[in-house]
């Protein structure tokens, strides 16, 4: 099973995947840029806590020391969490270098999928992905995790798309690239810290089954790709519009008056937005990872059976 010579399977991991059992991968990038110490660890070992109650194994998935890992200890978790910043961001064309030179790399969605697909896990949570950024007619900014979804057998359960984002050219792209959104209990697409963002989902489904049975299917089929589950934030931790999208606007404003471009754009935001909203975009957005988790296992429950 493990014939990738630079993986390393956590053995809890492997063993759930020998014996057919649920295994939920997790990404490492929303631990080193996505949220500050140490609610980011504190964060990541919940979200491992809440798999388990659910019926599966987590991996959280990251590079250490030129290792792709899947499954990693909470001593290397608290690692990537102190380390922050200082830990390179890897998407799908930082692979090469970080392996051969043996480095560390916190791995975004699009790295998170290749290293489960190589490890045989389906189904990954997050909070957000990446997609068409706003202004992205000029910048080309468009993020990785696009094109992985496209090509990458990988369920990802996220909140949805938020409006750093062009959410309606993310849409189109994922169109054209064949992914199939689904929304979970929802018809609109969920824009991460709100449950409504005025865009439909391509297939409302009501339950885990309903949503392993497709993903399912797409597997048997041999269509290449993901499959992108948007689950919306529970109301009682979702934002007021009107404050976040504020926030947002000011934020990507911001960026754009730095000139600030590439790889550093969303966590950048991610940042920003969070001291604007004095830290409710932080708890808002632990709380929808923590949702994201707990359908994930179902569904990984499910896809398992
Ligand atoms: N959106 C979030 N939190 C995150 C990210 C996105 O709300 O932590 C991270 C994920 O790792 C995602 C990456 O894959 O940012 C996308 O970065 P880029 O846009 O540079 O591809
Ligand atoms: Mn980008």
């Amino acid at each position: 099973m493990n014939l990738n010579p630079y993986l390393d399977i956590a053995p809890e991991v492997k063993a759930a995947l020998d014996a057919g059992k649920p295994v939920v991968a997790l990404e490492s990038t929303i631990i080193s840029h996505g949220m500050p110490y140490p609610q980011n660890v504190e964060t990541a070992l919940n979200v491992e806590r809440i798999i388990r109650e659910n019926g599966a194994v987590p991996a959280t998935i990251a590079i250490i020391g030129g290792r792709l890992k899947a499954g990693l200890s909470e001593e290397e978790i608290t690692y990537l969490g102190k380390k922050g910043y200082d830990v390179i961001k890897a998407s799908r064309r930082d692979l090469p270098v970080l392996v051969a030179r043996g480095d560390d790399g916190a791995t975004t969605v699009a790295t998170t999928m290749i290293i489960a697909e190589m490890a045989g896990i389906r189904v990954f949570a997050t909070g957000g992905i990446g997609g068409v950024h706003r202004g992205a007619e000029t910048t080309m900014d468009i993020s990785a995790d696009l094109e992985e979804l496209a090509q990458t057998g990988v369920l990802v359960v996220c909140a949805g798309a938020k409006s750093i984002l062009d959410l309606g050219l993310t849409l189109e792209y994922l169109e054209t690239k064949g992914v199939p959104v689904i929304g979970y209990q929802t018809e609109e697409l969920p824009a991460f810290y709100t449950r409504k963002s005025g865009f439909s989902v391509d297939y409302r489904l009501d339950a885990p089954e309903s949503i392993a049975a497709a993903f399912r299917a797409k597997l048997d089929m041999g269509l290449k790709g993901g499959m992108l589950v948007t689950n919306p934030i529970p109301e009682e931790y979702s934002m007021d519009p009107e404050v976040i999208n504020k926030a947002i606007d000011d934020a990507v404003e911001e960026a754009k008056r730095l000139g600030v471009h590439g790889k550093q754009t969303t966590p950048f935001l991610l940042a920003k937005i969070k001291d604007i909203t004095g830290g409710d975009s932080l708890a808002s957005n632990i709380r929808l990872v923590y949702n994201n988790a707990e359908l994930a296992a179902k569904i990984a429950g499910n896809l398992a059976k």
